[in-house]
Parts: C-alpha cells; sequence; structure tokens
C-alpha cells in the first residue's frame, strides 16, 4: 500500500482512471494481508487504509468513490466472517477493474463518432479514455492528425504524443502556450478532447491545468471541446456549491531542468504548480461518458441520483 501511495504521489501511476484502479488494488491486497480477526476491525483497517490512500492526490474523485465503494461493500455485506470478507474485497477489486475496462470500451466508441474523418484533433495531458476514443476513430479508417500540448510543468503530453505516433496516428507536439496560435492556423484543430480528474455537481470540469485556457480559446475560434470521462469522476462532495480541493504540488516540477545548485538562485522566489483547473460547464460542449454524449446538467441529474457521499 505505500509503494501505491508513492507511486500515485509521485506520478509514476498518472491518469484519473490508473490511479483509481491502483488504489482500489491496494486496499483490496491490504485485505488480503489483514491480520484483523474480527468484521469491525477489518473495516476499521481498511476504512484508514482508504483514507490513506486517498490523501495521494486530493483532487481524484474517482478515487474515493472507488475506495469507498469497496469498504460500504464489506461494511454492508452479511456476512461476518473475516475470511469471506477478504474473498469479498479481491471480488470487488475485480468488478471494477472489468467495470472500468469496458466503460472506457463504451467512452471509445461513443467518442470516435465526434472526431473528423480529416483535419486535427487537439489533446491536452494523458487521459486512457481519450486516447482509447482516438484510437478506435483511427480503426475505424478515420485520417485525422493529432495535437498533443506538452501538458507543463509534468510533460504528460509527451506519453500522448508517443502513444498515438506509435499507433500510427500522425501526431504534433507543441508547447501549451501556442495552442491559441494553432487555432489561427489553416489546420486549425476543430475537435479538442480531454480527460477529466473530478466533475463538480455544477457540471465543471476538474482538468489538468490549463484545460480551461484551451476551451477558452476554442471556444473564440469555434471548436468543440469535449471531455471523455467514466462518471464516477463526479464527485458528490461538491454538492451544495462546494468547490473540488485543487492540488498545489512541489516547486521542483518547475525548476527539473536545473541541477540543485543552480535552484538556488530561485530560493527567494515564490513558485505555485496547481496541477488542475476549472473549466465552466459553458465552456464544454459535452461529455463522453459510458452512458453516451451528455451535456452537464444531464450528467449531473443522473450522478445526483447514483453516487452516495
Ligand atoms: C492527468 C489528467 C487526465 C485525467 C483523466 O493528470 O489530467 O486528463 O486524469 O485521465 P495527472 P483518465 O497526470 O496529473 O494525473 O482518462 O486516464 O482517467
Amino acid at each position: 500500500m505505500q509503494s501505491t501511495f508513492k507511486k500515485i504521489k509521485s506520478l509514476e501511476i498518472q491518469g484519473a482512471e490508473s490511479i483509481a484502479l491502483a488504489a482500489v488494488r491496494a486496499l483490496a491486497a491490504q485485505a488480503t494481508q489483514s491480520k484483523a480477526k474480527t468484521k469491525p476491525a477489518l473495516i476499521a483497517e481498511l476504512e484508514k487504509a482508504a483514507a490513506f490512500l486517498a490523501s495521494s492526490r486530493p483532487t481524484e474523485p474517482a478515487m474515493r468513490n472507488e475506495l469507498a465503494s469497496l469498504s460500504r461493500a464489506l461494511r454492508e455485506s452479511d456476512s461476518q466472517g473475516v475470511q469471506e470478507l477478504k474473498k469479498l474485497a479481491q471480488k470487488k477489486a475485480q468488478e471494477y477493474a472489468d467495470f472500468s475496462h469496458h466503460a472506457r470500451a463504451r467512452i471509445a466508441e461513443f467518442g470516435a463518432k465526434l472526431v473528423p474523418q480529416k483535419g486535427a484533433v487537439l489533446v491536452h495531458c494523458h487521459s486512457s479514455a481519450v486516447m482509447r476514443v482516438l484510437k478506435k476513430a483511427f480503426d475505424q479508417g478515420k485520417r485525422f492528425e493529432v495535437f498533443c500540448t506538452e501538458s507543463r510543468p509534468f510533460f504528460q503530453g509527451r506519453i500522448s504524443s508517443r502513444e498515438l505516433s506509435e499507433y500510427g496516428i500522425p501526431t504534433t507536439m507543441i508547447v501549451d502556450d501556442s495552442v491559441n496560435f494553432f487555432f489561427s492556423q489553416k489546420n486549425a484543430p476543430s475537435l479538442v478532447l480531454v480527460g477529466a480528474d473530478a466533475i463538480t455537481d455544477k457540471g465543471e470540469l476538474v482538468n489538468k491545468i490549463g484545460t480551461s485556457l484551451i476551451a477558452l480559446a476554442a471556444r473564440e475560434a469555434g471548436a468543440k471541446v469535449y471531455s471523455c470521462t467514466l462518471l464516477h469522476k463526479y464527485d458528490p462532495h461538491t454538492r451544495g456549491g462546494k468547490s473540488e480541493p485543487i492540488e498545489f504540488r512541489g516547486e521542483k516540477e518547475l525548476l527539473s531542468d536545473l541541477s540543485p545548485r543552480q535552484r538556488e538562485a530561485f530560493k527567494k522566489i515564490k513558485i505555485l504548480n496547481p496541477a488542475f483547473d476549472i473549466t465552466p460547464a459553458n465552456c464544454i460542449s459535452g461529455v463522453v461518458t459510458e452512458k453516451g454524449v451528455l451535456n452537464a446538467r444531464e450528467l449531473v441529474s443522473f450522478c445526483r441520483k447514483n453516487f452516495r457521499v
């Protein structure tokens, strides 16, 4: 569990869905290894472990929702036997992994329909859901090209650009700040695809820092913006107007090209490094989910009924 926590925190495991899958696997493994003798002791241990895992990245409701769902399944189970509950934890973790796989395949089907036959698509950061959409569209014979932002400061755009290029999709990597420039060029992207880390109760999209600027530039340029995501990114804690907590990461990420000695020169400079930003619902054309392409109102109304705090 410690090692999963570290891998998530350091971004060795990145992308909301991979994070949620790794965290749930780690919680199920914790259940298997537990020395608890009674149901209440096992549940208490797992709830503590779930809180610890969730603290690795605060802007990840998919992880929180899925960890809570596993703990709840054990708590609400009729079974009192510790061995049975351990098996149930493994079963639930596998069920979620299967669900995630199928849901992302559905998202790929729905999303591929939005991808143009020709022309350009812009991608920000690295989203497994977006990768699947683009690969699906390519498999269907669509011959588009993709612009990937670098996605500073951690350069997740390098993962996206390599993944797409290795798949055979013509890919161009650009610096984040050049997005508006490319919207003014001849082969301007007509579609922007991004993932989601969270969807708030107002239907706002919380995603990699820079997403909101890209959405504004896209709106100005007349390009469509879709977020591709499983519905469990909805954060029930944002009900009643509460905002999603935004993770701030270490200053080192901004100075990663400098030696420790060179970094000394920046000691007196305040460095702020928010990992995510918030895009208002009215800047997004729709959200591609496992239930189809939904607008913010449809998405929120479905999630209010289906997600417990
Ligand atoms: C990744 C990011 C992705 C979402 C969705 O940020 O912003 O767009 O997590 O990913 P980070 P997915 O690299 O900081 O985790 O579609 O795989 O859930």
